[in-house]
């Protein structure tokens, strides 16, 4: 453990900017790695150094752990802090970190390793009184015995493969009849998406709630939890909107979830700042689910509840310096909601929407936190992931967050590529989002695309009609007509009323 004086950052785009800016606050200085594609990026331009690692493609660049070594190694870096996705998650990589004499700001390998694999993450937290969804906690090949236990758990069971993740490989089976040919093709698809066709078994549990807790813990045995936040609103396993704290926590079951957390974290022997996932069912019973070993998109609706500076945590801990508050000196105070903005078409099935962003004003005001890494003129590269920004509103209650998150939507203007801003406007208003009756089926039970509608001025209308006219006698000045229309900024999305 020692004290980290430079740190490289081994991410790009917002989770980066954020990064450095607490790193910079605490006198560390910051290195930026960068593909091709992100020459002209803000983390290249706030880091104190940066350096080309390489082409577009993650897998030549972001992802190439060995390199990224050496480059510690050879500008004298004590530290490496992997943000989300990429390397934060890769358990070789933190090992030969470790190795190189490298601080990881993150868990250890052994940590991720365990929590990694759904079947040992189960079996690790047996006897941590952690509560389990019913069903195996081991994979199973046999379709006679695995049958036998799905009549003993009651259907509907759901076949889960182990080393999916991110609702990949998942079979729901209604009745006895559908078991074996339901377990072939869990079996089949986890062996080709996985390389590893074990599966197991577990009730299923009918429209739950997502809801997972923030713990922290560090190197002298303290384990903390920083309460929970609800992201039950997800299209596809990818969440859009989560909230800190849940509207449908009693304190006491808050105390539960929180106290299941920190076990689980005692159960791997954890340390820094992780995640752990319930579900929740409509009897208030939870059951975990895994671990996430990094630091999460939506940590800051945690953030602005607790007061506490998450990144600034990470780095203390992996300093070794134990956590200087306990569970008691945390509380809850307010509430905050995240949007996350994606350049995504919601009128068209969520598809990608790159492209470079003509008109990019962001929305201001009291309780507005926008995390995002553009500014106008940027291009949206098509080689990572779409996500633009993370909108954050906070306020001393539920309704505020909604009602500043649905102002600063209307105040954020972006042009030049579909957002899922107005979407998120729609779920803001929607009753069972303001009531805060809902599940993780939320966006299926309630959205489809004509949900959404634009609101066209008559003089919008005037110039599409001036645009198509031109656009069929000459090619390139229909184009500028058309830039010049969305320079104006209003081709963003509106609820329908
Ligand atoms: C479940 C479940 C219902 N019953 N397990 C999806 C991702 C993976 N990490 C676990 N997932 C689920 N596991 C049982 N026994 C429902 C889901 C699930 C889900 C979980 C969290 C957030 C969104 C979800 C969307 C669909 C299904």
């Amino acid at each position: 453990m020692k004290k980290i004086r430079r740190l490289l950052i081994a991410n790009r785009g917002e989770i980066a900017l954020r990064i450095m800016r607490t790193a910079q606050e605490m006198g560390i200085q910051t290195i930026a790695i960068y593909s091709e594609a992100d020459r002209d990026a803000l983390h290249v331009r706030m880091a104190d150094e940066a350096f080309l690692i390489g082409p577009p493609p993650a897998n030549q660049s972001y992802l190439l752990g060995d390199q990224i070594i050496q480059l510690c190694l050879d500008h004298n870096i004590d530290a490496i802090h992997p943000g989300y996705g990429f390397l934060s998650e890769n358990a070789a990589f933190t090992r030969k970190v470790t190795a190189a004499g490298i601080t990881f700001v993150g868990p250890n390998a052994e940590s991720m390793e365990l929590m990694g694999d759904k079947i040992s993450a189960k079996q690790t937290v047996k006897g941590f009184d952690v509560p389990l969804v019913p069903g195996l906690d081991e994979a199973i090949d046999d379709r006679e015995v695995a049958k036998a236990v799905a009549v003993e758990i009651g259907f509907p069971v759901l076949i889960k493969a182990a080393a999916g993740g991110g609702g990949k490989g998942m079979r729901i089976v209604e009745n006895i009849d559908e078991f074996e040919s339901q377990m072939d093709r869990a079996m089949s698809e986890a062996l080709s998406s996985f390389g590893d066709s074990a599966v197991f078994v577990e009730k299923y549990v009918a429209g739950p709630r997502h809801i997972e807790i923030q713990v922290l813990a560090d190197h002298h045995g303290n384990v903390v939890h920083l309460f929970e936040r609800e992201c039950s609103v997800q299209r596809r396993h990818q969440k859009v909107i989560e909230e800190a704290p849940s509207s449908v926590l009693s304190p006491e079951l808050r105390k539960q979830m929180g106290e299941a957390a920190v076990n689980v974290c005692r159960a791997c022997k954890y340390h820094n700042a992780g995640t752990v996932e319930f579900l929740l069912d409509e009897n208030h019973n939870f059951y975990f689910l895994e671990i996430n070993t990094r630091l999460q998109v939506e940590h800051p609706v945690s953030e602005l509840i607790t007061g506490l500076d998450l990144v600034r945590e990470q780095l203390l801990v992996a300093e070794g310096h134990p956590l200087s508050f306990t569970q008691d000196d945390l509380e809850i105070n307010g509430h905050a909601v995240e949007l996350r903005v994606y350049a995504e078409d919601p009128a068209n099935n969520f598809l990608p929407s790159v492209g470079t962003l003509s008109v990019y004003h962001r929305p201001t005001g009291e309780g507005v936190r926008l995390d995002d890494a553009y500014e106008q003129g940027m291009e949206i590269p098509i080689y990572y992931d779409p996500m633009i920004a993370k909108l954050i509103t906070y306020g001393p209650d539920r309704e505020t967050a909604i009602q500043r998150m649905i102002q600063a939507i209307d105040d954020y203007h972006i042009v030049g590529v579909e957002t899922t801003l107005g979407f998120g406007r729609y779920v803001m208003e929607h009753e069972a989002f303001t009531s805060g009756n809902f599940d993780t089926h939320f966006v299926k039970n309630h959205f489809t695309p004509e949900d959404l509608d634009r609101e066209l001025t008559a003089d919008e209308q005037m110039l599409i009609a001036m645009v198509s006219e031109a656009a069929l006698e000459r090619g390139s000045l229909a184009y500028k007509a058309r830039e010049a229309y969305e320079a104006r900024g209003e081709s963003r999305w509106k609820l329908k009323r």
